[in-house]
């Protein structure tokens, strides 16, 4: 019989109240997009399976409902994370400057090992734009993680987002049960190239993917 998957990642959005994690989620989920401010009450994860490199990945992805507002935020919905998407609306500077909050918030109750990425959503707004860019990027580079800009409104990235968290925390995860042997096509060089190519293809996809309405 076939497997249901192969891999079940469970992922996390954090970030202020506003800046669009359910939208995002949605739009990753169900590919639709809300103009309204939609209650997070009752929702608690979607589930959307994908496939990497011929497996199954079964992506479990919470949703804070609304406990972002008080800071509430506890060791248990970060307990068994795998991956935690950072999110900051481009129109909101406050929302910017606490990504640094939400770090301190990870570091202290998630694994050490979750995998962080850096989403800056919205970016469909540029008229009311108060984050550029490169201090997204900057933001990321002093804290490692991979960075993109995104909208939930037209969809720009948010798929290119997820894939890319999925496919970091595979890597990861392979590299772990390999004993950081080699694996599938590599050989030790192989292992060696994804090394170093997990920067660059942060850097390459940073700019590969640019939000299109710019
Ligand atoms: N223009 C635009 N609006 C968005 C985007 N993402 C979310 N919104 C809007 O921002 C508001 C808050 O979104 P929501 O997903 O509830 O934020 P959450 O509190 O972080 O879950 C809603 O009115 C959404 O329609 C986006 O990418 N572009
Ligand atoms: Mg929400």
């Amino acid at each position: 019989m076939a497997k249901a998957y192969d891999y079940l990642f469970k992922l996390l959005l954090i970030g202020d109240s506003g800046v669009g994690k359910t939208s995002v989620l949605i739009r990753f989920a169900e590919d639709s997009f809300s103009p309204t401010f939609i209650s997070t009450i009752g929702i608690d994860f979607k589930i959307r399976t994908i496939e990497l490199d011929g497996k199954k990945v079964k992506l479990q992805i919470w949703d804070t409902a609304g406990q972002e507002r008080f800071r509430t935020i506890t060791t248990a919905y970060y307990r068994g994370a795998m991956g935690i998407l950072l999110v900051y609306d481009v129109t909101n500077a406050k929302s910017f400057d606490n990504i640094r909050t939400w770090i301190g918030n990870i570091n202290q109750h998630a694994n050490p090992d979750v995998e962080k990425m850096l989403l800056a959503n919205k970016c469909d707004m540029n008229d009311r734009r108060m984050i550029a860019k490169e201090m997204g990027e900057r933001l990321a580079n002093e804290h490692q993680l991979r960075f993109m800009e995104t909208s939930a409104k037209s969809g720009i990235n948010v798929e290119e987002a997820f894939l890319a968290m999925a496919r970091d925390i595979k890597v990861k995860l392979d590299r772990k049960t390999d004993g950081g042997g080699a694996n599938g096509a590599g050989a030790g060089a192989g292992n060696k190239l994804k090394n170093d190519g997990r920067k660059e293809s942060g850097r390459a996809s940073s700019s590969k993917f640019r939000c299109q309405l710019l």
